[in-house]
């Protein structure tokens, strides 16, 4: 029968050592890795022993599957959990009756052939690569997508698909039929391993039954239901992921503007917060109104405790005037909030806030995208709503940067359209679309939002959700066969 544990990041180590490899190591599993394989090419003898075990106790801290490559004595002598075989490795019939039948052996493949054989050798898992290209590994052969694809069609034991894989093609070969994918570089050359191995796990959702991604909204309630919490979980509900919620102030507002608010205390905003991750792990938080620099601090160390990735929206001001993030916040937002956020979310007011710049032109949005992420934020997207001509939003993905256009609506009803987009971002991320293709389709989502929103209310309306929803779902076929909404499904 096949092992169920094999499944989802494989990590396998690199040449760290000591107390760096420990520190990558325990970052991987924090954010999700279920298996650790101990490759250790750069030490022999007790030193290496030695680093193994050190592995092995952070697996079992973890709940996660320790293998060691290439060496069935030290897989026995460190307590293992299997060992992995090269081609040019010892045999399988060698190590299982080193091992016993209860450990799992797994072998590198590059063809169907050497798949088959390895199976009927009795493999518990088939490793099949290198998938792309890749440096790491210096006599890799690549074998693409259609080898594993062939494989997966003649064989029912996991699959494990290496070499070249990142957090962009992490879904193709999931899609493909891996049901585990072994990382080295993305996450263990990653300045922040923890969130490198979360953007790999989240895309194993891609494969869950609706809801899929699992969102939590920590935001301001607006009676008006057009922002804030109300939006924020009509968007996550709408793109197909389960919303909670845990509310930092109760505002009294309308289309017209905010009546008044009333803050909950911070103490009451920490117990909800316990009380969603003690028992509904959340996967992916997104941030909206936080209101006052004590309740910015304890989301900050909830996301550090927790290592989850946050969408950041950093709302400071309604639309109407009124502040939704008192001034001594800012200081604990750009402080605590912002170098440990995944995305944040500013438009141009609040990235000029936020850096101490003007951002008036999309070359401030430019030097200001870049000056946030040197602040502490791993990714940016700028959201250039309030220039002149089309929307222009600039997604600044590590070193990376996108421009993304839209025509601009005209119109009054743009209410909670912060709110609506950065929570799309957050679904869609849970759901498992890595973070470039999230973020476009969440632009699309919320420019079809404006362009279908009907009039309600006397003042700024909100955007259409219910249709924009649908629209992106059917279009992308988002959710193949489960989708509600396409009309060639029952
Ligand atoms: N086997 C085939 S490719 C490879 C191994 C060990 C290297 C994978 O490393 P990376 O950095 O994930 O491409």
């Amino acid at each position: 029968m096949n092992d169920p544990r094999i499944q989802g990041l494989y990590l396998i180590t690199d040449d760290a050592q000591g107390a760096a490899l420990s520190a990558r190591v325990e970052a991987a599993l924090k954010g999700g890795a279920r298996m650790v394989q101990y490759r250790g090419k750069h030490l022999s003898g007790a030193l290496r022993s030695q680093e193994a075990e050190m592995v092995v106790r952070l697996c079992r801290q973890a709940g996660a599957l320790f293998i060691v490559n290439d060496d069935p004595q030290l897989a026995a002598s460190c307590g293992a959990d299997g060992v992995h075989l090269g081609q040019q490795d010892g045999s399988i019939a060698a190590a299982r009756s080193l091992l016993g039948p209860g450990k799992i052996i797994g072998t590198s493949n590059r063809t169907l052939e050497e798949a088959l054989a390895s199976a009927a050798a009795g493999a518990d898992y088939i490793a099949v690569g290198s998938i792309y290209p890749t440096t790491t590994k210096g006599d890799a052969v690549q074998v693409g997508l259609e080898t594993l694809r062939r494989i997966r069609r003649q064989l029912s034991l996991p699959l494990v698909a290496i070499g070249g894989i990142d957090r962009d093609r992490a879904g193709a070969v999931i899609d493909a039929g891996a049901d585990a994918v072994a990382l080295i570089s993305a996450v263990m050359a990653d300045s922040d391993p923890t969130l490198a191995a979360r953007e790999i796990t989240l895309q194993f959702n891609r494969r869950c039954a609706v809801p899929r991604g699992r969102v939590l909204t920590i935001a301001g309630s607006d009676s008006g239901g057009g922002a804030g919490i109300q939006a924020d979980l009509k968007t996550i509900t709408l793109l197909g992921g389960y919303g909670m919620s845990v509310i930092t102030a109760l505002t009294a507002q309308n289309t017209c503007g905010v009546r008044d608010i009333h803050p909950v205390p911070s103490a009451f905003v920490q117990q909800q917060l316990d009380a969603v991750l003690e028992d509904l792990a959340p996967e992916v938080i997104k941030t909206g109104m936080l209101l006052d620099a004590e309740k910015v601090r304890l989301v900050a160390r909830c996301l550090k405790q927790h290592g989850l990735p946050a969408v950041v929206d950093p709302v400071m001001i309604a639309k109407g005037g009124a502040p939704l993030l008192r001034r001594e916040a800012v200081a604990a937002c750009r402080e605590e909030l912002l170098p440990c956020c995944y995305l944040l979310t500013p438009n141009l007011p609040e990235a000029a806030e936020l850096t101490g710049m003007p951002v008036v032109s999309e070359g401030d949005m430019e030097r200001a995208g870049r000056r946030l992420q040197q602040m502490g934020a791993r990714n940016v997207l700028l959201k250039g709503g309030h220039l002149d001509g089309e929307a222009v939003d600039l997604l600044f993905d590590g070193g990376t940067l996108h421009r993304l256009p839209a025509p601009r609506i005209a119109g009054r009803n743009t209410h909670g359209t912060g709110c609506s987009s950065a929570s799309a971002i957050a679904v869609l991320l849970a759901g498992g679309q890595p973070l470039p293709r999230a973020v476009a389709l969440a632009k699309e989502f919320i420019t079809e939002a404006i362009r279908t929103a009907t009039d309600l209310g006397a003042g700024h309306g909100p955007v259409n959700h219910f249709i924009a929803a649908q629209r992106l779902l059917n279009r992308h076929r988002l959710f193949g066969d489960q989708n509600p909404w396409n009309p060639t499904n029952p």
